[in-house]
């Protein structure tokens, strides 16, 4: 009997679905709150602090409210700090975006309280008995509410998940291929309980929406454009969503993942966890190392569509969730998106400073994100779709005839 039959007939003895089963070699080996690197350092996603970046708005709302005694030379002084605490700002996420592709912020603005009211709102909802909860139950035409069968990379997510739209909706296209002419609404879909859900998942999706804008202008302004460079994408809709992910406790967490090793293949992801543990982020070179859980701090990481447009600069990263068998887990990504009729490729700007080839043929993100949900949504049996499938160019920047890209 192999070795991969062995662990079917514990998982059946423990009634747990086969598809829940990760392929040997891409089983957790570090646990859920270990966060030492194979020669026991600590290895750490940087922190950032964006104090000056929320005094910098606090000083805006005074000055419309003030008098105007200030001298005008102090104001002066003040500004020109103000404008170096930022220039700063803006180097340390670009070389975080580099570097890592990872990176924590602290001093946020984000209310602890709205934290909390999330994470009580949560915790009353996925505590329901399942059809309760399978009430608000996503389909295949409405990508939006509660799920218990999400895969990644066609492997069983050993989680439960919420979605819903900061906008209330998403508009994808009907079929891929039909450049955005039909699209098919999905729907948020709230829950009678808790009856305080939606307001309190609104009022977090708009503070978090306003955290990611200000990071999507510091990340512009790290790639020398300006601050709103990309809001335009945005306009008029965008596809935000955000997500409340419940990893119950696991008999196996050796043989199953709250979440296989996946890259976002979107803009931004900016998620809060709670104190439990379990994010890993696979290193430069091909380590994995844990983000240790803090209480103040969002992990914001860049997803495919800053690969693109930067052109490799700035790369998304393989991470993954890794269960346990002692405490459940809670975390809230927002899935930060542009509008699903963006058409995505390397900037000209960006492509102009570097003198460099694209090295990725234009797509259509709506398309892709449709896609994407579809091949999460059961096992499709067939590799998911990726942003290497629109690789182009590598030969000439490799120098090397027919080697497969590596991203
Ligand atoms: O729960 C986490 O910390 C990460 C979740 C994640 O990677 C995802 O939902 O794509």
């Amino acid at each position: 009997m192999g070795v991969q039959q062995d662990h079917h007939d514990i998982l059946e003895t423990l009634q747990i679905d086969p598809e829940f089963l990760v392929q040997q070699e891409h089983r957790p080996t570090l646990k859920y709150n270990d966060y030492k690197t194979a020669v026991g350092q600590h290895h750490v996603v940087p922190v950032i602090d964006l104090s000056p970046l929320t005094s910098k708005k606090k000083k805006k709302k005074e000055k419309k409210s003030s008098s105007g005694l200030e001298s005008s030379s102090a104001l002066t002084q003040q500004e020109h700090d103000a404008h170096s605490s930022i220039h700063n700002l803006v180097e340390q996420v670009g070389k975080a975006c580099e570097e890592w592709g990872f990176f924590q912020v602290i001093n946020h603005g984000v209310s602890l309280s709205l934290l909390e009211e999330l994470e009580t709102n949560a915790q009353s909802f996925f505590a329901l008995p399942l059809q309760e909860k399978a009430k608000v139950r996503r389909t295949f035409e409405n990508s939006l509410g509660y799920y218990d069968r999400e895969h990644t990379k066609n492997v069983r997510d050993w989680k439960e998940v919420f979605d819903f739209a900061t906008s209330g909706m998403l508009q994808l296209p009907a079929d891929v291929g039909s450049e955005g002419k039909q699209v098919i609404s999905h729907t948020n879909q709230w829950p009678e309980n808790p009856s305080t859900l939606r307001e309190v998942c609104e009022n977090w999706s708009k503070a978090v929406e306003g955290l990611a804008f200000e990071l999507l202008g510091l990340i512009s302004q790290s790639l020398g454009l300006p601050a709103t460079y990309f809001h335009k994408f945005w306009e008029p809709d965008d596809s935000n969503f955000i997500r409340m992910n419940y990893y119950p406790k696991c008999p196996m967490p050796n043989l199953t993942l709250g979440v296989t090793r996946h890259k976002d293949a979107g803009c931004l992801t900016v998620l809060v966890q709670d104190e439990v543990g379990g994010l890993q982020v696979r290193c430069k070179n091909g380590e994995w190392i844990g983000i240790r859980p803090q209480r103040d701090a969002f992990v914001v990481n860049v997803g495919d569509l800053f690969q693109v447009w930067s052109n490799d600069r700035y790369k998304s990263v393989e991470h993954r969730v890794v269960v346990n068998d002692n405490k459940p887990r809670f975390s809230f990504p927002l899935f930060f998106n542009p509008s699903p009729r963006t058409n995505v490729a390397p900037l000209p700007e960006l492509l102009l400073c570097g003198d460099q080839v694209p090295l990725y043929r234009p797509y259509n993100w709506g398309e892709f994100m449709k896609t994407k949900k579809g091949s999460n949504f059961k096992n499709m049996g067939v590799e998911n779709l990726q942003i290497y499938h629109f690789a182009i160019n590598r030969d000439e920047k490799r120098g090397q005839v027919g080697t497969p890209p590596i991203l």
